[in-house]
């Protein structure tokens, strides 16, 4: 894991570089096309450029003129200390390239305000890494409802451009300091423009009132508490891809924070970015992979999608519901405190989502009652027992909680009667995934290092067949019961990457479907519409949006682009009449169409 970091090439030094390349297409973009208000005033004062500590190569007649400064004020004071915590503050251009950094110093707030100094010609936003409270940070527990918020506004020329929130972690805000362009050339100025970087979502809706979910993953670029570096603590196999991933977020590409392509989930642009991509081609619903800090106490799963997902400028565009992962408490004997605590955890856990998530107004709902998911629930059925199975589904099974089990994941073999008292507990069942289907034949045990290991490489062309015979099964039982099913469906599995990958958690099990195609996806989708017109949920669950690490991808990936979300949304949705939406990405050179011709 120190190694791993040590590989890393540091945030500021690569984003530097791209900004750099990018000051100087910003800077002739700007001598040609329409100038903003700001470049307009400046031009006419006529001041010397003096950035503050990147400077843009002064080549072009806009970089000769003037800069405006910019100042920070706290708006809303709090007893003795008035200062916040900035961490970095970067301005951007209007293609989101780094122009100039400044390092933030304590020393230089006088009172409320923060004089950051001259503003570079060309930008337009600020990109702000804050808290509210400098001595806490990203690993401070602070529930999401009480995180304790300041406002601070940003003044450039003494004129208020924008404000921001700041909270008791260490969050990243965007700022406009242009609010009279359009930067993202969608005809809505950046000052009424919910994200001036990212042209609105133009939502296609999937036909007949169908719910399209996908598995969102939050822990992409998590970081490592400082007192877990170096012990043998597992951490989550989707933080990096410097495991070696065999394929790679376009997002990545752009938005890197290693030398590998990983991108921040705490980042809300990276969100709204997914937001647009999912809603354009028909997926109306992420399912958020999340548990509570007490059983992630590098709030990997918890602080991320706070600070990512739910401060996403686009966020109440898109349905989201939580997949509560339980297995912590209950599935490694090292951390199994009983099952009084396994309940108790997993109450609290509802708690916490009721009182911080439950009250946005994008969480997804069947009628009146809340979706939310239980992960791995049947394997904790069939090695705990039913009646322990029972005492948990029961503790947090609320009036207004539509609870929905996951009998996938596992490959325990279908048992008709045990199946049917796990399915009745639930107001629906899916599957997160079922990698071995179609497969089960072909599990191998081998040795691997004098430890055991199991492995099962098969075609991805059998698990498209053995999903049929899952969900026949499956919703039939369902259906007997009285209970909903919503159909899993699968774009791809390998996770040859963590299973070979050197890291602490490096895995035992090797799960390889080969020839992933999204030709093969596409037939999948196509045979679970009947299932879903049968299901009594008219819901289906892909798996996923952007598991990388196990090849399970509908986000636009360098290897494979939109396919996969085209091969969904060419099922489940109808073209319209002016066409599909053009699928767009962020470049240094700004937004261009993809695939790039
Ligand atoms: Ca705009």
């Amino acid at each position: 894991m120190v190694q791993d970091r040590a590989r890393r090439v540091p945030r500021r030094v690569f984003l530097g570089a791209l900004g750099a390349a990018g000051a100087y297409v910003a800077a002739d973009f700007l001598l040609k096309g329409p100038a903003s208000t700001l470049l307009k005033e400046a031009t006419v004062r006529r001041q010397p450029v003096t950035h503050t500590t990147t400077s843009v190569r002064p080549t072009t007649r806009a970089t000769r003129k003037t800069c405006q400064s910019l100042t920070f004020v706290l708006s809303e004071v709090e007893g003795e200390v008035p200062q916040a915590n900035l961490e970095s503050v970067d301005f951007l251009d209007g293609n989101t390239n780094v122009i100039s950094s400044h390092t933030p110093s304590a020393s230089s707030w006088v009172g409320r305000e923060y004089r950051v100094g001259d503003v570079p010609q060309n930008a337009r936003f600020i990109k702000l890494k804050a808290s509210a409270i400098p001595s806490q940070s990203f690993w401070y527990d602070v529930p999401f409802k009480e995180i304790r918020k300041r406002r601070i506004d940003a003044y450039v020329a003494e004129r208020k451009v924008d404000s921001a929130e700041m909270f008791a972690r260490s969050e990243l805000s965007y700022l406009r300091v242009a609010p009279d362009a359009d930067s993202d050339q969608d005809g809505i100025l950046d000052k009424n423009d919910p994200n001036p970087r990212i042209p609105e979502p133009k939502g296609i809706r999937p036909m007949n009132g169908r719910v399209v979910m996908a598995v969102y993953l939050p822990s992409w670029g998590c970081e490592i508490a400082p007192w877990l570096v170096g012990t043998s603590m597992t951490f989550p196999k989707s933080r990096t891809l410097t495991i070696g991933t065999e394929l790679h977020p376009i997002l990545g590409q752009r938005y890197p924070i290693d030398n590998a392509g990983t991108y921040n989930c705490k980042d809300p642009e990276i969100v709204d970015w997914h937001i647009k991509w999912a809603l354009e081609h028909g997926i109306n619903a992420f399912m958020i992979d999340w548990m509570p800090f007490e059983v992630n106490s590098t709030g990997e799963w918890s602080h991320t999608v706070e600070d990512g997902f739910l401060r996403a400028s686009y966020r109440d565009m898109m349905q989201f519901a939580i997949m509560h992962i339980t297995d912590p408490t209950w599935d490694y004997p090292e951390f199994f405190k009983g099952y009084e605590y396994v309940n108790a955890a997993a109450r609290r856990g509802l708690d916490y989502v009721r009182e911080n998530y439950l009250n946005c107004p994008s969480y997804l709902r069947v009628g009146k009652k809340y979706f939310y998911m239980l992960f791995r629930i049947r394997k904790y059925a069939i090695t705990h027992g039913l009646e322990k199975f029972l005492d948990l589904v029961q503790r947090i099974h609320d009036q207004d909680i539509y609870l929905v089990g996951d009998i996938g994941t596992d490959p325990y073999p279908r048992d008709r009667k045990v199946d049917e008292d796990i399915v009745s507990a639930f107001d629906a069942i899916t599957a997160y995934n079922w990698n071995w289907a179609g497969a089960s034949d072909k599990w191998e045990k081998a040795k691997r290092e004098g430890s055991d290991v199991w492995l099962l490489v098969a075609p991805y062309s059998s698990l498209v067949s053995g999903y049929r015979e899952e969900w026949a099964y499956w919703s039939e039982l369902a259906r007997d019961r009285g209970v909903g099913f919503i159909t899993p469906l699968c774009a791809g599995f390998s996770n040859r990457a963590p299973y070979e990958s050197k890291e602490a958690y490096k895995e035992d099990w090797l799960v390889e479907r080969t020839g992933r195609k999204p030709d093969l996806f596409r037939k999948m989708c196509e045979q679970s519409i009947p299932i879903i017109g049968k299901s009594g949920t008219n819901m289906c669950l892909i798996d996923g949006w952007n598991e990388i690490h196990e090849c399970s991808t509908l986000e636009p990936m360098v290897e494979h682009g939109f396919d996969y979300l085209n091969a969904a949304r060419n099922v489940f949705c109808e073209e319209p009449s002016e066409g599909w939406p053009a699928d767009v990405v962020p470049t240094q050179e700004g937004i261009r169409r993809y695939p790039f011709l």
